[in-house]
């Protein structure tokens, strides 16, 4: 799938130089009330369809004390699989929009979760960096995210470490080996975490993280849920490096070209070529039919 016509927000040369510099935007009210009706009306189907469950599944993901009477849900997984609404908002809405500015071109979707970090507790995200769960070619992806509910301290807002973004990429292998989703305590103490940035802001609020961004959220200690829908898109010439981490494994609509086409320009290793035309969908002609073609 492409799509073609969606065209970029307008950013100022001063948030442009910022994203870069700090590896981190925060745009207070970006997606209006219309829109965030229709979000929450969405994500509300789910709400309601996990009290059907006893335990998580392949798509909701829920904390241990979920009840049908008191839900206590953790994630929707790829909510663009399992709703309209989230679809057209991923691919063409103002997180798309807002991607394409601040990559200057087309863009590749990569995935979206809904993550509602549930009242009275809800569950802590720690220290991590987002490119080792799904390397790709270059560092250009980024993950955009909308509350979509107002969200105060209290509510374990999205932290994020200005400038980390240049600085080491840290192992999340625990010490015997096990992949820990975090960095380790060793690491974790070589941060300035008085110099966290914390995202706070009413609903419709973006915050923008580059993959390699040292990030991670509190628990939220209020008696409301914290929803934040976030979607990730890279370059659209940069590509998910498959066989490591969730590549291969980020939903239907995953490497999506959104915003025009990708010119199968990829560099390696600093190496740049021309890569052969997407044949995933449609499958690969042979060499011999390619060259008798021309
Ligand atoms: O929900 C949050 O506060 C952070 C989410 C996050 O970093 C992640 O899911 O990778």
């Amino acid at each position: 799938m492409t799509m073609s016509s969606v065209e970029p927000t307008t950013l100022t040369h001063e948030q442009l130089r910022a994203y870069r510099e700090h590896g981190y935007l925060q745009l207070d009210s970006f997606v209006g009330a219309e829109c965030l009706d229709e979000l929450r009306a969405a994500s509300q189907v789910f709400i309601e369809r996990s009290r059907e469950l006893t335990g998580s599944n392949r798509t909701l993901d829920v904390e241990p004390g979920h009840t049908a009477e008191a839900p206590r849900l953790r994630r929707l997984v790829s909510p663009p699989d399992h709703h309209d609404t989230f679809l057209r908002f991923t691919m063409e809405g103002p997180p798309a929009q807002l991607a394409m500015a601040l990559l200057g071109g087309p863009i590749r979707f990569h995935h979206a979760k809904l993550n509602y970090k549930w009242s009275g507790g809800g569950e802590e995200v720690r220290w991590h960096q987002d490119i080792q769960f799904w390397p790709h070619t270059d560092f250009t992806p980024l993950t955009i995210g909308v509350y979509l509910d107002d969200v105060d301290d209290e509510m374990g807002p999205m932290g994020v470490l200005p400038g980390s973004h240049l600085g080491p990429l840290h192992d999340m292998y625990d010490a015997d080996g096990n992949w820990a989703g975090a960095m380790n305590d060793a690491d974790v103490d070589t941060l300035d975490l008085d110099a966290m940035v914390w995202l706070r802001g009413p609903a419709g609020s973006v915050t923008v993280h580059n993959c390699c961004m040292v990030h991670g959220s509190q628990p939220n200690h209020s008696i409301r849920a914290r929803p934040l829908l976030l979607q990730t898109y890279s370059a659209a010439d940069s590509y998910p490096i498959a066989g490591i981490g969730a590549n291969g494994a980020a939903g239907r609509h995953s490497g999506t070209v959104i915003g025009g086409r990708a010119s199968q320009l990829v560099a390696v290793d600093g190496r740049t070529m021309h890569g052969a035309p997407d044949w995933s969908r449609k499958g690969p002609p042979t060499i011999f039919g390619s060259q008798q073609a021309t």
